[in-house]
């Protein structure tokens, strides 16, 4: 965990179809009838949301389905991110967490979602190693053309799919897409640095931090927009302007930890 509070923004990735395993789990279930159920992802850079390639969850991570401060609204993700929307103005009331159905990481894998922004009409729920239960969510929108460790992850996924127990096509034509452009990695900042640095796959962990951090500070510090409402505009002025731009639109909510 960091040192601080850290403001997220939570994008609503709203379920267009449950994988045949969800749905068996939710088999009978009341409380999720004519409701719209949104896995909600915790972003430290939302301008990034136009490159959204699919959803990533922790296969053995726990999850539920929550009531929001909305009466036809789920949430699908940790307890623990719902016990903090209570005190944030996101459940039915103050500190009152409302859990309307269980779920498993695994049972979720081949699921889809609409991605605000994204380029792709819906895109997969596929499956990560490093996705913390105790952080943001435990759900994780990938960008692989800005994020080196989604761009490891869906190498990973294209690589192996019998391995990770998925569908090819579920991840084989969804490339990662140019949206910000930087003097030193050009339009696709995460291949371009996992290329140079020999990585490989999620579990190179020590060179994966090292290339998030170039990444990162190219991306904020010189990056300019090359896609999308603000395209022109740099990343810095970017930034808040589209995360206020899904916040209005009811894509995204507020979130700190
Ligand atoms: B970021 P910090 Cl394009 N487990 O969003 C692991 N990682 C998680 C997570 C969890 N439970 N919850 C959120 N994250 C990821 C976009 C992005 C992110 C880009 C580039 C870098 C980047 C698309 N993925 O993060 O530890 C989310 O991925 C690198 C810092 O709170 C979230 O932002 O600093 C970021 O980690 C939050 O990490």
């Amino acid at each position: 965990e960091g040192v601080g509070p850290q403001d997220y923004t939570c994008i609503k990735l709203k379920v267009v179809e449950f994988a045949p395993e969800t749905l068996a789990a939710l088999a009978g279930n009341k409380e999720i009838e004519g409701k719209q159920i949104f896995m909600v992802a915790a972003t430290l850079r939302p301008e990034t949301m136009y490159g959204q390639t699919n959803c990533f969850v922790g296969v053995d991570i726990k999850y539920g389905i929550f009531k929001t401060h909305k009466s036809d609204e789920l949430f699908l993700m940790t307890e623990r991110a719902a016990r903090n929307m209570a005190y944030q103005n996101l459940s039915p009331s103050n500190g009152q967490v409302v859990k309307v159905a269980d779920l498993v990481g695994r049972q979720l894998v081949g699921s889809q979602v609409k991605a605000p922004l994204s380029v792709y009409p819906s895109v997969y729920v596929l499956p990560m190693d490093g996705v913390l239960a105790t952080k943001g969510t435990g759900v994780v929108t990938s960008v692989p053309s800005d994020s080196p460790d989604d761009y490891a992850t869906v190498m990973d996924l294209k690589k192996k799919p019998d391995y990770y127990k998925i569908q090819p096509e579920w991840i084989a034509s969804f490339d990662p897409v140019p949206i910000i452009e930087t003097p030193a990695y050009g339009n696709l900042v995460a291949p371009t640095l996992c290329a140079q640095m020999k990585i490989a796959s999620q579990k190179d962990k020590t060179q994966l931090a090292l290339a998030k951090d170039a990444a990162y500070k190219d991306g904020f510090y010189n990056g300019i927009m090359i896609i999308g409402e603000m395209a022109g505009k740099s990343v810095q002025e970017a930034k808040p302007l589209i995360r206020q731009l899904l916040i209005d639109r009811n894509d995204a909510v507020p979130y700190n930890e």
